[in-house]
């Protein structure tokens, strides 16, 4: 099978590439990705130079690039992971979000369709439902739930969802979608919640927690994201929604303040800085479906997994500091002030 993914030099994608590999030797992977902030090609260093692989720089908001791309390599499958995906940077600047999330996807569909790919896969979100009231924890996120978006990131993968469910109805283009609530894990980028604390934690900077800290996010390790993924690809229905989530519903505050306890940094570089606009109260899925279609679990519990990736960002500190030394720090001295925060 040749799979071609996009945003494989991201965070999810890299570790999807990694899974694919080394789970399925028989395929072929072609990665496309621009290298956007978010995009870093040392991550896929160790799988360059492998005969299965290859990688092309390319934007998926490039229609004739993409076109001459699915006529050269002709691919069976195509797995979209390619976004913007950081919920801070939409609410400073929307209209990138639109381009890649929402057209970058429709070129990629009228690729797929054009060139008879076997499955178009969309990588969406959680967000895309919206969030739950914190005094109703019987509530959860199913695949019927109405998508009802808060930020313009959210908007625009719902917007994406709506038109790849669009293309399926309208055009019988075989597509599945996954909805996964927050990964964590190696080669996440330092802007997100969690590498941020852990850089910010061993170099004795404040660990900025919006507002109280009480908002709740449902973590899973980035590998069972991955290898959900791949029975979507390999088993799941076309046609069909599946959420992802490992049921592990945690307060910001608390992964915070566990990342000091695993660094015996303390409590105290903690800062309570303004709140995120909009800031979505809180996420938790069922994952019934893809647990009873495709027997679908993850491996990883929490306290492994943030062990883990701890230990992957102290044995790493040459992929994340060299990032976090460039344009990043523009961004964040935007977001948290000059010379950071106090
Ligand atoms: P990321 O920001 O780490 O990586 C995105 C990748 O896409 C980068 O390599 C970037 O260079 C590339 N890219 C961006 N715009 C592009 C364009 N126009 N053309 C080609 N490549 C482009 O994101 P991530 O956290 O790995 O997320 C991957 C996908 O998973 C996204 O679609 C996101 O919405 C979704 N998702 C993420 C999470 C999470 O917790 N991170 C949870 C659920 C779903
Ligand atoms: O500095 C911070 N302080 C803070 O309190 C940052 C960066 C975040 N937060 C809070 C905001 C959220 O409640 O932590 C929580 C997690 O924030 P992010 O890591 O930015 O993730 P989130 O907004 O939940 O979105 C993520 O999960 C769903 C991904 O970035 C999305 O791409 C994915 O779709």
């Amino acid at each position: 099978m040749k799979i071609l993914v996009t945003g494989g030099a991201g965070f999810i994608g890299s570790n999807f590439i990694f899974y694919e590999l080394e789970k399925h030797p028989e395929d072929s992977i072609l990665c496309v990705d621009c290298l956007t902030y978010a995009g870093n090609l040392s991550t896929l260093e160790p799988v360059m130079e492998q005969e299965n692989f290859s990688f092309v720089k390319m934007d998926i908001r490039d229609r004739e690039g993409i076109f001459d791309l699915f006529e050269k390599t002709r691919p069976d499958v195509v797995v979209n992971f390619a976004a913007e995906s950081h919920v801070d940077r939409s609410i400073e600047n929307p209209q990138v979000f639109l381009e890649t999330n929402i057209i970058g996807t429709s070129i990629l569909m009228d690729a797929a369709k054009a060139y008879g790919v076997k499955r178009y896969h969309q990588v969406s979100t959680d967000e895309v439902y919206g969030d739950l009231p914190m005094d109703r924890p019987d509530l959860f996120f199913y695949e019927d739930t109405p998508l009802h978006t808060s930020s313009p990131y959210s908007s625009s993968k719902a917007s994406a969802d709506l038109l790849v469910m669009a293309y399926h109805r309208t055009y019988g283009l075989p597509v599945t979608i996954s909805r996964c609530s927050n990964n964590y894990g190696p080669y996440q980028f330092p802007e997100k919640l969690i590498p941020l604390m852990i850089a910010n934690a061993l170099a004795d900077k404040p660990l900025p927690v919006y507002g109280e800290g009480l908002n709740i996010r449902d973590w899973l390790y980035v590998q069972d994201h991955c290898k959900a993924i791949d029975l979507i690809l390999r088993k799941g229905r076309v046609g069909e929604v599946y959420n992802i989530g490992g049921h592990n519903e945690m307060r910001n505050i608390d992964i915070v303040k566990l990342i000091c306890d695993e660094l015996g940094k303390p409590y105290d570089l903690i800062r309570h800085v303004e709140d995120r606009k909009g800031h979505d109260q809180r996420y938790a899925i069922d994952p019934g479906k893809i647990h009873k279609e495709l027997g679908w679990l993850p491996d990883t519990k929490f306290a492994d997994g943030i062990r883990l990736t701890i230990q992957w960002y102290l044995d790493h500190k040459d992929w994340w500091e060299n990032i976090i030394s460039g344009d990043y720090q523009k961004y964040y001295e935007k977001m948290y002030g000059e010379g950071g925060i106090h």
